[in-house]
């Protein structure tokens, strides 16, 4: 039986990676998904594809995020997305992904004023202001999932200012928990840790064996294992959890 029938989601930055994986898994339950991206449009609509292969549900929608004018593009074309397929603008599912995950390689002597605003806009700010905007769209019994990383708990100093940014949607997870529970709207941060994303760095077998042994599996994460967590909480069997943090970076915070 399929867990989401009748219900519509958001994933930011879905045209690949942990987004795409996770608008895949929506749409097997049955939700109709709108599949976000800033700049890759044959990846995003390779993502519909996928979906609609399988019989699912879901339309591209482009907007970068982190310039002004951002949140607007973006509910201009979800709203009209999901109306001309709906009939209405309800959005059930909320899942803040997208996220500016280059310059992480840098030391934290070195890192610019521009690179630092740059990862608040895109992984701090657009979320937060994406969830404001979307609260007039989420129904009693709605669903926001915050995407996370384990790097809010495992420190790594090259990525200092990235997981900070992560520090800051983990704020808004908590915070939004409590504002929200009158509606029953559940708030969630999903932390994954070294994942393939099918970026060149996962096709090179020395890198993906170092990576894997951070670990407790000693394999590095499929953007499927953090899906099938994100579209877990997106189901109503998740409906007793909300602020929660959840680990998903298969044991790599066990020490
Ligand atoms: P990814 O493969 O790099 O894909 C990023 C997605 O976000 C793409 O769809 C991209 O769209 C979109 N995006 C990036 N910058 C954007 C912007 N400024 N405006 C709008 N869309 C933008 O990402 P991923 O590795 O799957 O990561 C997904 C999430 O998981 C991120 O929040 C990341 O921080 C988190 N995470 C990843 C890992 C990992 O190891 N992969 C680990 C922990 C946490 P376009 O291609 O069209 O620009
Ligand atoms: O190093 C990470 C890491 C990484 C990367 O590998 C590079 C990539 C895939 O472009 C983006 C990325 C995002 C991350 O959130 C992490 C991460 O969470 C991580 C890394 C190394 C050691 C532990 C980690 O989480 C516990």
């Amino acid at each position: 039986m399929e867990k989401l029938n009748g219900k519509t989601a958001l994933v930011t930055g879905s045209s690949r990676g942990i987004g795409r994986a996770t608008a895949v898994g929506l749409a097997q339950e049955g939700a109709l998904v709108a599949v976000h991206y800033a700049h890759d449009e044959q990846a995003a609509q390779e993502t519909v594809e996928l979906i609609e292969k399988d019989g699912g549900r879901a339309f591209t929608l482009r907007a970068e995020l982190g310039v002004p004018g951002d949140i607007h593009e973006l509910f201009l074309g979800l709203e009209k997305g999901l109306k001309d397929r709906t009939g209405h603008t309800t959005l059930d599912i909320l899942v803040n992904n997208a996220g500016e995950t280059s310059a992480m390689g840098t030391a934290p002597e070195d890192v610019t004023p521009e690179e630092f605003d740059k990862l608040f806009a895109v992984n701090a700010k657009a979320p937060f202001f994406i969830a404001q905007r979307a609260l007039g769209l989420i129904p009693d019994g709605g669903r926001i999932i915050n995407i996370s990383s384990g790097l809010t708990r495992f420190a790594n100093p090259s990525q200092t200012a990235y997981a900070m940014t992560k520090g800051a949607i983990e704020q808004l997870s908590l915070h939004f928990a409590r504002h929200l529970a009158p509606r029953r709207i559940t708030v969630n941060s999903v932390a994954p840790g070294i994942t393939n994303n099918g970026s060149e760095i996962f096709d090179i077998p020395e890198a993906v064996e170092q990576m894997a042994q951070l670990s407790a599996f000693k394999r590095v994460g499929d953007a499927k294992d953090i899906a099938d967590v994100v579209v877990f909480l997106a189901t109503d069997e998740a409906r007793w959890v909300t602020g929660a943090f959840l680990d998903a970076t298969g044991g790599t915070l066990l020490g």
